[in-house]
């Protein structure tokens, strides 16, 4: 079998572009994500090319996440790259006025939904002397704005486990990344707004942002080094974003 790379959040944004990416290269694919119609539609347009398998669950369900793994077939059990990628923001509050539950969804779903997955996946790499995991951080792990503070708090924890496994992995001959990208137009503002599309789509307005694509190709330059070359650590932002907080708008 080809390569095997298994991606959370596949069901839209950058995880559904990366894994349409990966299959045109391909790459055979374990897609991930809780609408499973979602990943059943891109299973059928992908299958013509590469294999793909596909696993609904939530990150924050760790009992799920690890059963769901453990009980792979064993055609797909030597995973090859890893793409942590599932993960959101949940509202945009002063810490002050802050909702709990979103900030519950955060961590268990960017930091310990992370952690269950790579949990999980880690093994079989560390057995195969091998193996590439990207995690997909964000600006907001770089940088902390006004009223992103649990969001961002989220990203940094992410920045540094990012940097922890390519400290521990580094014995195993496993490759460790991670891809930060600044304003990427996907479902990320509808979900931060909760379904408010207009106030989502004010994000974007002014300026190019980034599409889930631009981040796609980033990823698959990343994957398609040589055996000797890791991309360490990416920032990767719209022309117009010069940091979190500065963005040239034209109106
Ligand atoms: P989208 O909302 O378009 O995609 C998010 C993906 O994550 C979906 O496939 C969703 O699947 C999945 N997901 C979210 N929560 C869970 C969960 N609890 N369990 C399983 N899957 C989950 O946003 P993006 O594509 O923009 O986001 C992808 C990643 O990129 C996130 O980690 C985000 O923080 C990061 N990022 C985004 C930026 C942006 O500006 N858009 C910038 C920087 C980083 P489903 O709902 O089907 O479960
Ligand atoms: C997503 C980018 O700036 O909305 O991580 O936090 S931002």
């Amino acid at each position: 079998m080809n390569k095997i790379a298994f991606i959370s959040g596949a069901t839209s944004g950058i995880g559904r572009a990366t894994a349409e990416l990966l299959a045109a290269n391909g790459i055979n694919l374990i897609i991930c994500g809780r609408r499973g119609e979602r990943l059943e539609e891109l299973q059928q347009s992908l299958q013509e090319k590469v294999k793909v398998l596909t696993l609904v669950f939530d990150v924050r369900e760790r009992r799920v996440v690890e059963e769901a793994i453990q009980n792979l077939p064993e055609e797909w059990k030597n995973i090859d790259y890893l793409i942590n990628n599932a993960g959101n923001a949940h509202g945009l509050s002063p810490i002050q006025n802050g909702s709990v539950d979103d900030w519950e969804n955060m961590i268990d779903g960017n930091v310990k939904g992370l952690l269950y997955v790579s949990k999980a996946i880690i093994p079989g790499m560390v057995a195969q002397r091998g193996g590439h995991i990207i995690n997909i951080g964000s600006i907001a792990g770089k940088e902390v704005y006004p009223n992103g503070n649990v969001y961002c708090a989220s990203k940094h924890a992410v920045d540094a486990l990012t940097e922890g496994m390519r400290l521990d992995l580094n014995p195993f001959n496993i490759k460790v990344t991670g891809v930060h990208p600044g304003l990427v137009e996907t479902e990320f503002s509808l979900v931060r707004f909760k379904g408010d599309a207009e106030k989502a789509s004010k994000v974007y307005q002014g300026f190019q942002p980034l599409t889930a694509t631009d981040i796609a190709e980033i990823i698959w330059f990343i994957l398609s080094r040589p055996p000797h070359v890791v991309v360490g650590d990416i920032v990767i932002l719209p022309t117009a974003q010069a940091s979190a907080t500065v963005v040239n708008r034209r109106s």
